[in-house]
């Protein structure tokens, strides 16, 4: 590798957090089943654990995003708790998350349900998040509702968009400077005919309704196979109204698989595009890299540091690629020698870059090989095992 593309990817590392989600610590599973791991997390106190350690070899996770209803078992009465594990591992509380969609009372819905008490029960919710983020100092409200139905004619689609775009104006006239809210969309499941945030269509108009603090959440799994993902980042960027990612991977549909284990070069092309924004507008992206993931069957801190490392590697060969050599390329039409820009920067190996600004940061130059080197796993598997045979029930 070139003096010129090392610097690149320390500069381009230099710049890069991503954010570990705290679910993505506990025992998880499909809607078959549930297969529980001794190692799991089994409290907040124990995923703020997990994700302190994952940035003391990493370096770049700094935050959690955290599960209002997981992680706040007494809403905002557990708050100081959480405060306390916070600085007790050396990891911040990131992206607030809030819960409407595992209550019963959500059967059709939350914001969108017909009945006026359930939309302000969700609405109330909304509100102790965003008080929640406060306290916490937390920028961003992530905001996903599993909201839509399964039989046509079922639901008011109509009034339903209506009762969205007044709850999150609602929910936004709370939030404080500096802070933001998140939009995420999904095509469908848990529903099967309509979702009401089905795309980024959707998500960018109830973001715009919202008001100015309101961006859209990419998750890349949420998306019909073979959209051009990349390309709603084109138009996110253009709009200022892209505020972050949900990073997974998938095959066929939302499937929660590490970053980049099926088809790097998605994500790769996502990256890409970003720097090539920022290249051309002179502009920095303001954008909020997030893990959602479920390790139904990977260990879950080896399969979160496969992650980090996989997005650190993928976001490097995206700095390298030439913007220069590209654009004046673009400028030719000439296709073969623009497509090569990518594939060039895609084939570089970035890796040995990587564990030199690993070195230069005083971290081990191989985060993985040192986590199984740490003794953690053993210290808490341990701690954890009995708990983890006792509790198979809940999600979290
Ligand atoms: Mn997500």
């Amino acid at each position: 590798m070139h003096t010129k593309q090392h610097e690149t990817v320390f500069k381009a590392l230099d710049t890069f957090s991503i954010e570990l989600p705290s679910w993505g610590f506990a025992n998880t599973g499909t809607r078959f089943g549930k297969f529980t791991q001794a190692a799991a997390a089994t409290s907040t106190e124990e995923k703020f654990s997990d994700a302190g350690h994952i940035h003391s070899i990493t370096g770049v996770c700094p935050t959690v995003a955290l599960h209002v209803l997981w992680d706040f078992p007494q809403g905002t009465g557990s708050i100081g708790d959480v405060q306390t594990i916070a600085a007790k591992y050396g990891v911040r509380p990131g992206a607030i998350n809030p819960n409407v969609f595992q209550d019963q009372c959500y059967k059709y819905g939350s914001l969108g349900n017909p009945d006026p008490q359930i939309r302000k029960t969700a609405l109330r919710h909304l509100l102790d998040s965003v008080e929640i983020q406060t306290k916490l100092g937390s920028r961003d409200l992530s905001l996903w509702f599993a909201d839509g139905s399964n039989y046509p004619g079922t639901q008011n689609m109509h009034q339903r968009r209506q009762w969205f775009e007044e709850g999150l104006k609602e929910t936004h006239r709370h939030l404080a400077e500096g802070q933001r809210m998140l939009v995420e969309y999904k095509p469908f499941e848990p529903a099967f005919y309509h979702t009401d945030i089905a795309d980024w269509g959707m998500a960018l108009l109830l973001a715009q309704a919202a008001g100015p603090k309101a961006r859209v959440l990419v998750d890349t799994g949420h998306h019909y196979q073979a959209q051009n993902i990349e390309q709603i980042v084109v138009w996110l960027l253009g709009s200022k109204m892209l505020g972050g990612f949900h990073f997974n991977d998938r095959r066929y549909a939302d499937d929660d698989l590490t970053m980049g284990s099926i088809d790097p070069y998605q994500v790769f092309r996502i990256f890409h595009e970003i720097f090539f924004f920022e290249w051309n507008s002179g502009e920095r992206a303001d954008i909020a890299y997030m893990v959602d993931q479920s390790h139904n069957v990977k260990g879950k801190i080896e399969a979160m540091i496969q992650t980090v490392q996989t997005a650190e590697e993928l976001f490097a060969k995206a700095a390298l690629v030439d913007h220069k050599k590209l654009a004046y390329a673009q400028g030719k039409c000439a296709l073969v020698d623009a497509e090569n820009c990518l594939k060039d920067a895609f084939s570089t190996d970035v890796r040995p870059a990587i564990r030199e600004w690993n070195k230069s940061k005083g971290l081990p130059e191989d985060p993985l090989t040192a986590h199984r080197e740490s003794g953690y796993i053993e210290r808490i598997t341990a701690e954890r095992a009995e708990k983890n045979a006792a509790a198979v029930s809940s999600y979290a």
